[in-house]
């Protein structure tokens, strides 16, 4: 059996078209059932559905053999015993540092102010500031980062931004691009090598279908 982990969402909905290409099919709509292990078309392969943060984890651990994770989340969770063979160039977005569109960021930096920063993303957010030289003190969140400099938690978000439109229904900004994001392909590194004979012909078909 192989094992493929999706998170509900954009993730399962972007990667669909990826598998169909590769003959794979998946029967049931996440959104419809409640079922957390999802057959397909192929009696050898099937989907479990977990949170966008778990995949990694439970790639790495052998809980799937293979899975998609966002490059955002692939970064915090650091990749150990992840091979990364593909960029799916899916689930696009750009993660960016945002303040109020009253807060002078650039006037804060200039004069070396301490800033609060607000974020899920810490590891990214720190090694950025750091290369940046700015001074930072790191709030770590779950999510609603948005809310953070409406409250005074915070002057600043580094968060993921798409349409932007977010940001613009929470009187927020972009001040710095930190980096494009978009979903890759991860695989088990041992399961790599125990089911090469029906993984590798997985990846190369899943390869086949990246759009530019
Ligand atoms: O939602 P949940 O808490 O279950 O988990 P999750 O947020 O980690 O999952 P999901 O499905 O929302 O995101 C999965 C992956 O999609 C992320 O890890 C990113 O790699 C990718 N992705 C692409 C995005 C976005 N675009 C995106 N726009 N993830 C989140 N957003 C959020 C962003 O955080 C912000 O709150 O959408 C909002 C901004 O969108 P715009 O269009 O208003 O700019
Ligand atoms: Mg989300």
């Amino acid at each position: 059996m192989i094992t493929l982990a999706l998170s509900k969402g954009r993730i399962f909905e972007e990667t669909l078209p990826l598998l169909k290409v590769a003959g794979i099919e998946v029967g049931e709509d996440p959104e419809k059932t409640r079922k957390l292990i999802l057959p397909t078309n192929r009696a050898d392969v099937q989907v479990v559905l977990v949170r966008a943060t778990d995949v990694p984890t439970y790639v790495q651990y052998g809980g799937a053999d293979l899975g998609v994770a966002g490059k955002d989340v692939l970064l915090e969770h650091g990749g150990e015993g992840l091979y990364q063979p593909l960029d799916l160039n899916i689930a696009k977005c750009r993660m960016s540092v945002a303040v109020r569109d009253d807060y002078d960021y650039a006037a804060q930096v200039k004069q070396g102010t301490r800033i609060r920063v607000a974020t899920k993303y810490t590891t990214v957010a720190r090694q950025h500031f750091a290369d940046k030289g700015v001074h930072v003190d790191l709030i770590k969140l779950y999510g609603s980062m948005e809310l953070a400099p409406l409250t005074g938690l915070a002057d600043a978000i580094v968060d993921l931004v798409s349409t932007g439109k977010t940001l613009v229904a929470n009187h927020l900004v972009e001040v710095e691009h930190i980096m494009e994001i978009s979903s890759r392909l991860v695989v088990n590194q041992a399961a790599l090598k125990l089911k090469r004979d029906k993984l590798r012909p997985l990846i190369d078909a899943i390869a086949s279908a990246i759009q530019p």
